[in-house]
């Protein structure tokens, strides 16, 4: 054997034993995919796209790309292209193979091994592209560096073939490619991936990092989709209810369009953001008054934190406050957050003293006044992130809280010293929402002591039962005294409460808090559930397992269902996040024929009944209105008892809550025209959203 030969079978013998080590650690992401990307349902899958995405992402965050193109292909595998550098394709020294190589078959391996270049954006907790490749079927990969092209292909982890040139290039020209395919085996549940989806987040992910261009596109042929039985995304309620409304408001043409028509699919988005957040913020407020033209905007770099806040007042009520830590959404906020409203806090106040905007006898303006009416995005960058809390998602790192609070302080003093008039109408709105804040805790304290909000004395039109261990009871949330009285005689009075409510019930998104105290059906919601409100809120003190909302199902119906959810999300979002929140489905039609009754809960359901039992004379079928056309046997039967019935349990998804505060403010807000562009968008998506089982 000549030497050349020896040291070669000794190079492929080590490569061989690094590959042994190497194929255990990606074999433990398939054993365990749930330890690395949380859950292997649909929500896992998006996943994917998006750490691999995130490393595109770190390179233009390092300056060497300015441009992502993502492509679904028929059949549901996924194209990213960058042009930046291209991952390295020399031998990395420690592993002895191709660092592109490393990249995707070594676990945890980021930038350590990539060959430098810090990793900031965070992906699935950071674990990387080597995750996704443990979990396609085959995954390829493609870069363009120093006129070449190399290619390296995996099947579910494992190397096909060392790295090879295929070709040449444009020098000039450089990138790289990953296209892979999600293993079936390992995403059970689904492997279909929604456009809408993946638009949400790198919409999200284009704001987060200015200048970025990226280009989601869709090759697959119109698919029939299949809607869940038991899910009901709110976004897709929601637009549904108000589309469905808006319908019937001109006249119910949009219900003429072919269907075809309202099913065609988007097939192409494109982001690009120069403003980054500060463009983030306007989109969040387009549907809402701003309260003044600015959108302020600071930026800075403290204790290695970067730090970007952007934000602007509207005239609404409600606080939406997004933070983010390496592009990774914080739904539980953290250090980050907590700098940026002590800084608000203490800024204003100082302000406001100063201007005599707030009179020496008059007490501090509070954080939560400040906040009212407030559309804001804080996004820190750093580079050892450390999360916290039960669900690992809010930040922990302290120096955060230092950088946002003197960076925001800092530029904020200025910025309020050279716009007077914008100072002074935050400031007037803070005063007023104080005093809406003290009228409403005097309201609340009256009623507890009165009535008690604190569980004591129930609501009198509460019909409660008997069951006291909470986890086995539910509550009828019931529109209509009538359809009340039905669903009382109806309910199985140990397991089931009912509340009746009447009529329309207040538009929480239109009221400021002493107003909401003050309404009727919103005090009995609220001393039903037990939970108390906002950061009363308590979860263990929740009176009912399962709280369902029975409307009718008519377009009024869904508005009321809508406006129930609208007030539950911004009060007590936990017991949605927590799955307590359900929407009651009554049938369309009862069917009788021979003695025998169907009961239909779609159009579509009611052709497959008369297909089976034959499209007869004496067929007797009736169309549902409304709760009140049942009498209490027929509403147990088919809307209440347990055995029977179909609920649709509210979600949403948290990492979009962003996107679905626009829906809120869109569809509840009062500006007309964003509304009809938002349902014209939208009413595409929304149709085939079934809410039927
Ligand atoms: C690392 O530092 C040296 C120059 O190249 C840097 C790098 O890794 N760049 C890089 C990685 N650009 N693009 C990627 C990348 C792109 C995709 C679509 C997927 C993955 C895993 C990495």
């Amino acid at each position: 054997m000549s030497e050349e030969t020896i040291s070669n079978m000794a190079v492929e013998h080590e490569y061989g034993a690094d590959q042994i080590q190497i194929l255990e650690g990606l074999e433990a992401v398939r054993k365990r995919p749930g330890m690395y990307i949380g859950t292997t349902a649909s929500r896992g899958l998006h996943h994917l796209v998006y750490e691999i995405v995130d490393n595109a992402v770190d390179e233009a965050l390092a300056g060497f790309c300015d441009m992502i193109d993502v492509t679904i292909h028929e059949g549901n595998s996924v194209t990213v292209v960058d042009n930046g550098r291209g991952i390295p394709v020399g031998i990395n020294h420690k592993a002895g193979i191709p660092a592109v190589e490393v990249v995707f078959t070594i676990l945890h391996a980021g930038g350590k091994f990539g060959g430098g270049g810090y990793k900031v954006s965070g992906g699935l907790h950071g674990v990387g592209a080597s995750v996704v490749n443990a979990l396609s079927e085959w995954l390829e990969v493609k870069i363009c560096q120093d006129g070449k092209v190399y290619q390296q292909r995996y099947e579910r982890g494992h190397v096909c073939y060392p790295l090879k040139e295929i070709g040449t290039c444009d020098p000039d020209k450089t990138g790289s490619t990953v296209t892979f395919q999600p293993d079936k085996t390992i995403f059970t549940e689904t492997t279909v991936f929604d456009f809408e989806t993946l638009k949400i987040r790198l919409r999200e992910m284009a704001f987060l990092t200015k200048g970025l261009r990226i280009i989601l596109r869709d090759e697959r042929a119109d698919q029939e989709e299949i809607g869940s039985h038991e899910i009901g995304q709110i976004n897709e309620l929601l637009q549904r209810a108000q589309a469905d409304r808006e319908e019937e408001a001109s006249g119910g043409e949009a219900a003429l369009r072919p269907v075809e028509e309202k099913k065609k699919k988007a097939k192409y988005a494109e982001f690009c953001y120069e403003g980054g957040i500060k463009e983030f913020v306007a989109y969040l407020n387009k549907s809402k008054t701003s309260l003044y033209e600015n959108i302020l905007y600071f930026e800075g770099q403290k204790n290695n934190v970067y730090v970007e806040v952007s934000f602007q007042h509207n005239d609404s009520f409600n606080e939406s406050v997004f933070s983010f830590v390496n592009n990774i959404n914080t739904p539980e906020g953290g250090t980050h957050l907590q700098g940026f409203r002590n800084s608000l806090t203490k800024t204003f106040n100082d302000y406001a003293r100063n201007a005599k905007l707030l009179k020496d006898s008059e007490p501090n303006l509070s954080g939560e006044d400040i906040r009212e009416g407030l559309t804001a995005i804080i996004s820190v960058k750093i580079e050892d992130p450390q999360f916290e809390g039960q669900t690992k998602q809010k930040l922990g790192n302290s120096e955060a809280r230092g950088a946002v609070d003197s960076i925001v302080s800092e530029q904020l003093t200025y910025f309020l010293e050279l716009n007077p008039q914008v100072a002074k109408s935050i400031c007037e709105k803070s005063i007023l929402a104080q005093r809406a804040r003290e009228a409403a805790r005097k309201a609340r304290d009256l009623t507890r002591r009165k009535t008690a909000l604190d569980g004591m004395a129930l609501p009198g039109k509460l019909a409660d039962c008997s069951d006291k261990n909470p986890k086995n009871c539910e509550i009828y949330i019931v529109e209509g005294d009538s359809a009340g009285g039905s669903a009382k005689t109806a309910r199985s009075r140990a397991t089931q409460a009912i509340l009746p409510l009447r009529g329309k019930i207040l538009n929480v998104e239109k009221a400021r808090l002493d107003r909401i105290y003050g309404n009727a059906e919103i005090r009995a919601m609220i001393t039903a559930f037990g939970t108390g409100i906002h950061e009363d809120f308590d979860i263990t003190k929740l009176r009912y397992d399962k709280i369902i909302l029975m409307t009718d199902a008519d377009v009024d119906g869904a508005h009321i269902s809508t406006l129930l959810l609208t007030f539950i999300y911004r009060f007590m979002p936990d017991l949605i996040k927590e799955g307590h929140v359900y929407l009651a489905k009554p049938p369309l039609y009862k069917l009788e024929k021979n003695k025998k009754i169907w009961y239909a809960y779609s159009d579509e359901e009611l052709d497959g009944i008369l297909q089976e039992v034959g499209r007869d004379q004496n067929n007797k079928i009736q169309r549902y209105k409304g709760l009140g056309e049942m009498d209490a046997e027929q509403l147990w039967e088919t809307t209440m008892d347990p055995a029977r019935r179909i609920l649709l349990r509210v979600k949403y998804d948290e990492e979009m809550e962003s996107e679905l505060d626009l829906t809120f403010t869109t569809l509840m807000g009062d500006k007309v025209e964003p509304r009809k562009e938002f349902i014209e968008e939208n009413a595409k998506y929304v149709q085939n959203l079934d809410t039927i089982g």
